[in-house]
């Protein structure tokens, strides 16, 4: 099959939000006595906001101590924070190598999709200069199985009108590689830890439209049944 897109996950690809969600997330656990470190970040990376509060909660021994507006209000806060700190955002935040990447896969009509749990995503795109240059970007509000589960990806590919077995995602969380594979499209994961991806890249430095042809063409010989 020929490939006709990528399909981006946004934070850890095109740009690293990761510190500022973590400073974020930071002030507001620490409000709850909780304390969080690099390491818990990590696991907190392609979660949703609600979903990563809980697991903070759940970390500091705290999962029944809030109630639902509670819950909701700290999401609030440290969403606010966020925002806050996206201000710093602009057209030289994009990761190593996705610039000239963006502009070669438009040079060979390659679809661009954007599979992104943030509900910011609208926003950091625009801060990026990125808003025109994305042919369809799933909407996370209208998502209801985060990754690990297809679902976004899938209603990327829909939205592209191109079918998962035509498309390579670029993850950096483990959760959005699970999710790429779940949708039978191939995988690139960006970062050392990472299982399962079908390309694995130490760098968004190294994820060059060569090296996604390559896959496309490889893996189609190599595993002609795989999808
Ligand atoms: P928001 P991605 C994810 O984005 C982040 O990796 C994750 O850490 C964050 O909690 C999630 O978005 C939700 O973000 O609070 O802005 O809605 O990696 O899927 O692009
Ligand atoms: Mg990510």
């Amino acid at each position: 099959m020929m490939l006709q897109a990528v399909i981006f996950d946004l934070d850890g690809v095109i740009t690293d939000t990761a510190h500022l969600h973590f400073q974020a997330w930071r002030t507001v656990a620490a409000e709850t006595g909780i304390h969080i470190d690099e390491e818990v970040n990590e696991s907190l990376k392609g979660i949703s906001r609600m979903a990563s509060l809980e697991r903070i909660l759940r970390l500091g021994g705290k999962a029944k101590t809030f109630n639902e507006a509670q819950k909701a209000a700290l999401a609030g806060r440290k969403n606010a924070r966020y925002v806050q700190l996206l201000g710093t955002l602009g057209p030289q935040s994009l990761l190593p190598g996705i610039a000239p990447l963006l502009t070669e896969l438009k040079t060979q009509q390659i679809k661009i999709g954007l599979a992104s749990a943030s509900l910011n995503a609208p926003r950091i795109l625009q801060a990026l200069g990125l808003t025109a240059i994305f042919d369809y970007c799933a909407d996370a509000s209208r998502i209801t199985h985060s990754k690990p589960d297809p679902e976004i990806f899938l209603a990327a590919c829909r939205g592209l009108g191109v079918k998962p077995q035509a498309c390579v995602g670029v993850e950096d969380a483990q959760a959005g590689i699970d999710a790429i594979n779940a949708c039978g499209m191939l995988s690139i994961g960006i970062g050392s830890t990472l299982r399962e991806a079908d390309l694995r890249l130490n760098s968004t430095q190294e994820l060059t439209w060569r090296r996604i042809a390559g896959l496309m063409e490889h893996t189609e010989k190599a595993t002609g049944f795989r999808r």
